[in-house]
Protein backbone atom coordinates (compact mmCIF):
# COMPACT_ATOMS: atom_id res chain seq x y z
CA UNK A 1 0.00 0.00 0.00
CA UNK A 2 1.44 3.44 -0.52
CA UNK A 3 1.27 6.11 2.07
CA UNK A 4 -1.43 8.55 0.26
CA UNK A 5 -3.57 5.06 0.46
CA UNK A 6 -2.83 4.34 4.17
CA UNK A 7 -3.92 8.08 4.99
CA UNK A 8 -7.17 7.49 3.14
CA UNK A 9 -7.61 4.05 5.32
CA UNK A 10 -6.63 6.32 8.45
CA UNK A 11 -9.49 8.95 7.69
CA UNK A 12 -12.17 6.14 6.72
CA UNK A 13 -11.64 4.48 9.89
CA UNK A 14 -12.06 7.56 11.99
CA UNK A 15 -14.57 8.81 10.28
CA UNK A 16 -16.42 4.84 10.55
CA UNK A 17 -15.94 5.74 14.15
CA UNK A 18 -17.42 8.88 14.44
CA UNK A 19 -20.24 7.98 12.08
CA UNK A 20 -21.79 5.45 14.78
CA UNK A 21 -20.25 7.47 18.46
CA UNK A 22 -19.71 11.11 17.53
CA UNK A 23 -22.94 13.53 17.75
CA UNK A 24 -23.38 17.19 19.09
CA UNK A 25 -19.73 17.47 19.69
CA UNK A 26 -19.64 14.64 21.83
CA UNK A 27 -18.56 10.82 22.02
CA UNK A 28 -21.55 9.42 23.25
CA UNK A 29 -20.92 7.41 26.13
CA UNK A 30 -17.00 8.29 26.27
CA UNK A 31 -15.73 8.27 30.19
CA UNK A 32 -13.22 10.90 31.12
CA UNK A 33 -10.30 9.42 30.18
CA UNK A 34 -12.10 7.57 26.95
CA UNK A 35 -12.63 11.04 25.60
CA UNK A 36 -8.72 12.29 26.42
CA UNK A 37 -7.33 8.89 24.57
CA UNK A 38 -9.89 9.17 21.41
CA UNK A 39 -8.89 13.18 21.29
CA UNK A 40 -5.57 11.85 21.19
CA UNK A 41 -6.22 9.69 18.25
CA UNK A 42 -7.55 12.84 16.20
CA UNK A 43 -4.17 14.38 17.29
CA UNK A 44 -2.46 11.39 16.04
CA UNK A 45 -4.26 11.70 12.58
CA UNK A 46 -2.98 15.66 12.37
CA UNK A 47 0.30 14.12 13.41
CA UNK A 48 0.76 11.63 10.29
CA UNK A 49 -1.09 14.25 7.79
CA UNK A 50 -0.52 17.81 9.08
CA UNK A 51 -4.08 18.20 8.10
CA UNK A 52 -4.75 21.73 9.98
CA UNK A 53 -8.44 21.30 9.16
CA UNK A 54 -8.45 18.66 11.86
CA UNK A 55 -7.93 22.07 14.39
CA UNK A 56 -12.02 22.60 14.18
CA UNK A 57 -12.54 19.16 15.81
CA UNK A 58 -9.48 19.69 18.55
CA UNK A 59 -12.12 23.05 19.16
CA UNK A 60 -14.93 21.08 19.51
CA UNK A 61 -13.56 17.99 21.42
CA UNK A 62 -12.00 20.97 24.07
CA UNK A 63 -15.88 22.48 24.32
CA UNK A 64 -16.79 18.71 25.30
CA UNK A 65 -14.52 18.55 28.10
CA UNK A 66 -15.43 22.55 29.55
CA UNK A 67 -19.10 21.55 29.20
CA UNK A 68 -19.11 18.46 30.32
CA UNK A 69 -16.07 18.70 33.21
CA UNK A 70 -15.53 22.36 33.51
CA UNK A 71 -11.86 23.80 33.24
CA UNK A 72 -11.24 22.44 36.70
CA UNK A 73 -10.81 18.59 37.20
CA UNK A 74 -10.32 18.29 40.66
CA UNK A 75 -13.53 16.44 41.79
CA UNK A 76 -12.27 13.30 38.97
CA UNK A 77 -10.67 11.54 41.95
CA UNK A 78 -8.69 9.49 39.61
CA UNK A 79 -5.19 11.36 39.24
CA UNK A 80 -4.38 9.11 36.23
CA UNK A 81 -7.38 10.71 34.50
CA UNK A 82 -6.52 14.06 35.12
CA UNK A 83 -2.61 13.34 33.21
CA UNK A 84 -4.39 11.34 30.03
CA UNK A 85 -6.50 14.79 29.50
CA UNK A 86 -3.48 16.64 30.49
CA UNK A 87 -1.53 15.83 27.76
CA UNK A 88 -4.57 15.85 25.05
CA UNK A 89 -4.63 19.33 25.49
CA UNK A 90 -0.97 19.79 25.91
CA UNK A 91 -1.10 18.43 22.46
CA UNK A 92 -3.44 20.01 21.06
CA UNK A 93 -1.77 23.20 22.56
CA UNK A 94 1.25 22.46 20.80
CA UNK A 95 -0.02 22.42 17.28
CA UNK A 96 -2.53 24.82 17.42
CA UNK A 97 -1.33 27.16 19.63
CA UNK A 98 -4.24 27.68 21.24
CA UNK A 99 -3.22 29.49 24.88
CA UNK A 100 -6.77 27.90 26.47
CA UNK A 101 -5.51 24.27 25.64
CA UNK A 102 -2.51 24.72 27.64
CA UNK A 103 -4.41 26.81 30.68
CA UNK A 104 -6.56 24.08 31.37
CA UNK A 105 -3.68 21.42 30.95
CA UNK A 106 -1.25 23.47 33.18
CA UNK A 107 -3.83 24.46 36.13
CA UNK A 108 -4.84 20.48 35.97
CA UNK A 109 -1.78 19.46 36.09
CA UNK A 110 -0.45 20.85 38.84
CA UNK A 111 -2.85 20.25 41.15
CA UNK A 112 -3.07 16.88 40.25
CA UNK A 113 0.21 16.68 40.63
CA UNK A 114 0.11 17.64 44.17
CA UNK A 115 -1.96 16.03 45.12
CA UNK A 116 -0.63 12.60 44.10
CA UNK A 117 3.10 12.96 45.04
CA UNK A 118 4.55 11.42 47.84
CA UNK A 119 7.68 9.47 49.07
CA UNK A 120 5.88 6.30 50.29
CA UNK A 121 7.19 3.30 47.95
CA UNK A 122 10.08 4.95 46.47
CA UNK A 123 8.28 8.33 45.72
CA UNK A 124 5.74 9.32 42.43
CA UNK A 125 2.05 9.35 42.14
CA UNK A 126 -1.01 7.37 43.95
CA UNK A 127 -3.28 6.38 41.40
CA UNK A 128 -6.26 7.75 43.08
CA UNK A 129 -7.39 10.55 46.06
CA UNK A 130 -7.09 7.52 48.38
CA UNK A 131 -4.07 7.33 48.33
CA UNK A 132 -4.05 3.04 48.28
CA UNK A 133 -1.77 2.34 45.22
CA UNK A 134 1.18 3.41 43.31
CA UNK A 135 0.60 2.20 39.30
CA UNK A 136 2.21 3.31 35.92
CA UNK A 137 -1.29 4.42 34.59
CA UNK A 138 -0.18 7.36 36.46
CA UNK A 139 3.43 7.69 36.73
CA UNK A 140 4.33 7.12 33.22
CA UNK A 141 1.00 9.15 31.72
CA UNK A 142 2.50 11.54 34.28
CA UNK A 143 6.35 11.48 32.75
CA UNK A 144 4.46 12.23 29.28
CA UNK A 145 2.25 14.93 30.43
CA UNK A 146 5.14 16.88 31.98
CA UNK A 147 7.40 16.63 29.11
CA UNK A 148 4.62 17.46 26.74
CA UNK A 149 4.35 20.22 29.72
CA UNK A 150 8.02 21.48 29.25
CA UNK A 151 8.03 21.51 25.83
CA UNK A 152 4.79 23.77 25.90
CA UNK A 153 6.10 26.79 29.12
CA UNK A 154 10.04 25.73 29.06
CA UNK A 155 9.87 25.51 32.56
CA UNK A 156 12.76 22.95 33.82
CA UNK A 157 10.40 22.08 36.93
CA UNK A 158 8.10 20.27 34.89
CA UNK A 159 11.41 17.67 33.60
CA UNK A 160 12.40 17.36 37.08
CA UNK A 161 8.85 15.76 37.58
CA UNK A 162 9.06 14.19 34.45
CA UNK A 163 12.19 12.70 35.55
CA UNK A 164 11.13 11.83 39.19
CA UNK A 165 7.73 9.79 37.63
CA UNK A 166 9.83 8.07 35.27
CA UNK A 167 12.53 6.97 37.31
CA UNK A 168 9.83 5.72 39.93
CA UNK A 169 8.23 3.15 37.06
CA UNK A 170 11.83 2.32 36.22
CA UNK A 171 13.07 1.42 39.73
CA UNK A 172 9.64 -0.13 41.15
CA UNK A 173 7.67 -1.35 37.68
CA UNK A 174 10.36 -2.96 35.33
CA UNK A 175 12.11 -5.37 34.55
CA UNK A 176 15.57 -4.28 32.77
CA UNK A 177 16.57 -7.81 31.32
CA UNK A 178 13.26 -8.74 29.60
CA UNK A 179 11.30 -4.55 29.10
CA UNK A 180 8.42 -6.19 31.20
CA UNK A 181 6.47 -3.28 32.51
CA UNK A 182 4.42 -4.36 35.93
CA UNK A 183 1.03 -2.86 36.41
CA UNK A 184 1.14 -0.97 40.38
CA UNK A 185 2.20 -1.71 43.85
CA UNK A 186 -0.02 -1.29 46.85
CA UNK A 187 0.75 0.14 50.30
CA UNK A 188 1.62 -3.14 51.65
CA UNK A 189 4.69 -3.78 48.71
CA UNK A 190 2.50 -6.02 47.07
CA UNK A 191 3.30 -6.07 43.70
CA UNK A 192 0.37 -6.54 40.49
CA UNK A 193 3.11 -7.81 37.56
CA UNK A 194 0.56 -7.95 35.01
CA UNK A 195 1.97 -6.46 31.83
CA UNK A 196 -0.62 -4.45 29.24
CA UNK A 197 -0.32 -2.81 26.10
CA UNK A 198 -0.99 0.72 27.30
CA UNK A 199 1.66 0.25 30.46
CA UNK A 200 4.18 -0.50 27.83
CA UNK A 201 3.26 2.17 25.51
CA UNK A 202 3.67 4.97 27.69
CA UNK A 203 6.34 3.69 29.57
CA UNK A 204 8.35 3.76 25.87
CA UNK A 205 7.00 6.97 24.97
CA UNK A 206 7.59 8.72 28.70
CA UNK A 207 11.16 7.40 27.95
CA UNK A 208 11.60 8.14 24.62
CA UNK A 209 10.76 11.70 25.84
CA UNK A 210 13.35 11.97 28.09
CA UNK A 211 15.82 10.26 25.96
CA UNK A 212 15.30 13.09 23.18
CA UNK A 213 16.02 15.70 25.79
CA UNK A 214 18.85 14.45 27.56
CA UNK A 215 20.50 12.21 25.43
CA UNK A 216 20.88 9.81 28.12
CA UNK A 217 21.27 5.77 26.79
CA UNK A 218 19.60 4.79 30.09
CA UNK A 219 16.43 6.03 28.61
CA UNK A 220 17.17 4.83 25.08
CA UNK A 221 17.92 1.36 26.40
CA UNK A 222 14.80 1.04 28.63
CA UNK A 223 12.47 2.11 25.66
CA UNK A 224 14.14 -0.48 23.33
CA UNK A 225 13.77 -3.54 26.12
CA UNK A 226 9.98 -2.51 26.67
CA UNK A 227 9.45 -2.29 22.79
CA UNK A 228 10.77 -5.24 22.03
CA UNK A 229 8.54 -6.79 25.29
CA UNK A 230 5.27 -5.80 23.83
CA UNK A 231 6.40 -6.84 20.36
CA UNK A 232 8.36 -10.10 20.97
CA UNK A 233 7.02 -11.62 24.14
CA UNK A 234 3.84 -10.25 24.87
CA UNK A 235 2.74 -10.97 20.69
CA UNK A 236 5.81 -12.73 19.06
CA UNK A 237 5.48 -10.31 16.77
CA UNK A 238 1.86 -11.13 15.86
CA UNK A 239 -2.01 -9.58 15.63
CA UNK A 240 -2.91 -8.20 19.11
CA UNK A 241 -5.90 -10.68 19.47
CA UNK A 242 -6.19 -9.98 23.50
CA UNK A 243 -7.91 -7.50 26.12
CA UNK A 244 -10.87 -8.19 24.74
CA UNK A 245 -12.71 -7.79 28.43
CA UNK A 246 -12.94 -5.68 31.61
CA UNK A 247 -13.92 -2.22 31.36
CA UNK A 248 -11.06 -0.32 29.68
CA UNK A 249 -8.51 -2.92 28.63
CA UNK A 250 -9.73 -3.20 25.01
CA UNK A 251 -9.31 0.48 24.26
CA UNK A 252 -5.41 -0.12 25.60
CA UNK A 253 -3.67 -1.33 21.97
CA UNK A 254 -4.49 2.14 20.74
CA UNK A 255 -2.27 4.10 23.21
CA UNK A 256 0.73 1.60 22.34
CA UNK A 257 0.22 1.91 18.77
CA UNK A 258 0.91 5.85 19.10
CA UNK A 259 4.33 5.09 21.09
CA UNK A 260 5.14 2.29 18.66
CA UNK A 261 4.98 4.65 15.96
CA UNK A 262 6.96 7.54 17.24
CA UNK A 263 9.69 4.63 18.48
CA UNK A 264 10.00 3.35 15.08
CA UNK A 265 10.62 6.91 13.90
CA UNK A 266 13.13 7.87 16.40
CA UNK A 267 14.91 4.76 16.72
CA UNK A 268 15.16 3.80 12.93
CA UNK A 269 13.32 0.31 13.62
CA UNK A 270 10.72 0.10 10.57
CA UNK A 271 9.64 -3.18 11.68
CA UNK A 272 7.99 -2.24 14.29
CA UNK A 273 5.50 0.12 12.29
CA UNK A 274 5.60 -2.62 9.88
CA UNK A 275 4.16 -4.79 13.05
CA UNK A 276 1.56 -2.26 13.28
CA UNK A 277 0.87 -2.23 9.90
CA UNK A 278 -0.24 -5.92 9.95
CA UNK A 279 -2.26 -5.73 12.61
CA UNK A 280 -4.40 -2.79 11.32
CA UNK A 281 -4.54 -4.74 7.92
CA UNK A 282 -5.98 -7.12 9.95
CA UNK A 283 -8.52 -5.24 12.06
CA UNK A 284 -9.50 -3.08 8.61
CA UNK A 285 -10.20 -6.48 7.09
CA UNK A 286 -12.54 -7.82 9.82
CA UNK A 287 -13.78 -4.55 9.89
CA UNK A 288 -18.26 -5.10 9.96
CA UNK A 289 -20.71 -2.82 7.38
CA UNK A 290 -20.50 0.10 9.21
CA UNK A 291 -17.02 0.02 9.21
CA UNK A 292 -16.25 -0.59 12.85
CA UNK A 293 -13.06 -2.74 14.28
CA UNK A 294 -13.75 -4.47 17.34
CA UNK A 295 -10.19 -4.63 19.76
CA UNK A 296 -9.23 -8.39 18.87
CA UNK A 297 -7.81 -7.69 15.59
CA UNK A 298 -7.53 -10.75 14.11
CA UNK A 299 -11.34 -11.89 14.89
CA UNK A 300 -14.38 -10.40 12.02
CA UNK A 301 -16.08 -7.93 13.97
CA UNK A 302 -19.96 -8.42 14.92
CA UNK A 303 -22.86 -6.48 13.69
CA UNK A 304 -23.69 -4.89 16.94
CA UNK A 305 -22.93 -1.88 18.54
CA UNK A 306 -18.92 -1.90 20.72
CA UNK A 307 -18.20 0.46 23.57
CA UNK A 308 -16.88 3.38 21.87
CA UNK A 309 -13.46 3.23 23.33
CA UNK A 310 -13.38 -0.57 22.54
CA UNK A 311 -13.69 0.16 18.96
CA UNK A 312 -11.25 3.04 19.02
CA UNK A 313 -8.46 0.59 19.41
CA UNK A 314 -8.11 -0.49 16.08
CA UNK A 315 -8.78 3.34 14.82
CA UNK A 316 -5.55 4.45 16.01
CA UNK A 317 -3.60 1.31 15.07
CA UNK A 318 -4.74 1.88 11.75
CA UNK A 319 -3.88 6.14 12.23
CA UNK A 320 -0.55 5.63 13.73
CA UNK A 321 0.19 2.89 11.41
CA UNK A 322 0.28 5.59 8.45
CA UNK A 323 3.83 6.09 10.26
O1 LIG B 1 -6.02 -0.66 38.47
C1 LIG B 1 -5.77 0.40 37.58
C2 LIG B 1 -4.66 0.07 36.69
O2 LIG B 1 -3.51 -0.18 37.43
C3 LIG B 1 -5.01 -1.09 35.79
O3 LIG B 1 -4.01 -1.23 34.82
C4 LIG B 1 -6.35 -0.85 35.11
C5 LIG B 1 -6.81 -2.08 34.39
O4 LIG B 1 -7.34 -0.47 36.00
C6 LIG B 1 -7.06 0.61 36.79
S1 LIG B 1 -6.90 2.05 35.78
C7 LIG B 1 -8.39 2.18 34.93
C8 LIG B 1 -9.07 3.45 35.31
C9 LIG B 1 -8.54 4.56 34.50
N1 LIG B 1 -9.11 5.79 34.89
C10 LIG B 1 -10.51 5.81 34.76
C11 LIG B 1 -11.14 4.69 35.50
O5 LIG B 1 -12.50 4.70 35.19
C12 LIG B 1 -10.54 3.37 35.17
O6 LIG B 1 -11.01 2.37 36.02
O7 LIG B 1 -8.00 -1.82 33.72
Amino acid sequence: MTRQERIERAYAAVQAHKAVYYNNGEYRRADFWDYAEIFEIIEDLYEVTGDKGLFAQFEEMYRFTQRAYTGDWHKNPYNDDIMWLTIALTRAYLYTGEQKYLDTAKLNFDKTYARAVSEDLGGGLFWRVENQCKNTCVNCPGAVAAMYLLKATGDESYFEKAVYCFDWAYRMMFEPDTGKVYDAIDLNGKINKWSSTYNQGTFIGSALMLWEKTGDEKYRTAADMAAKYVKDEMYRGGIMNNEESGNDLPGFKGILARYIRRYAAMTGHPEYVEWLRANGDSAWENRNSAGIMQTQLGLKTEEMEYDVFTASAAVSVIVNAVG
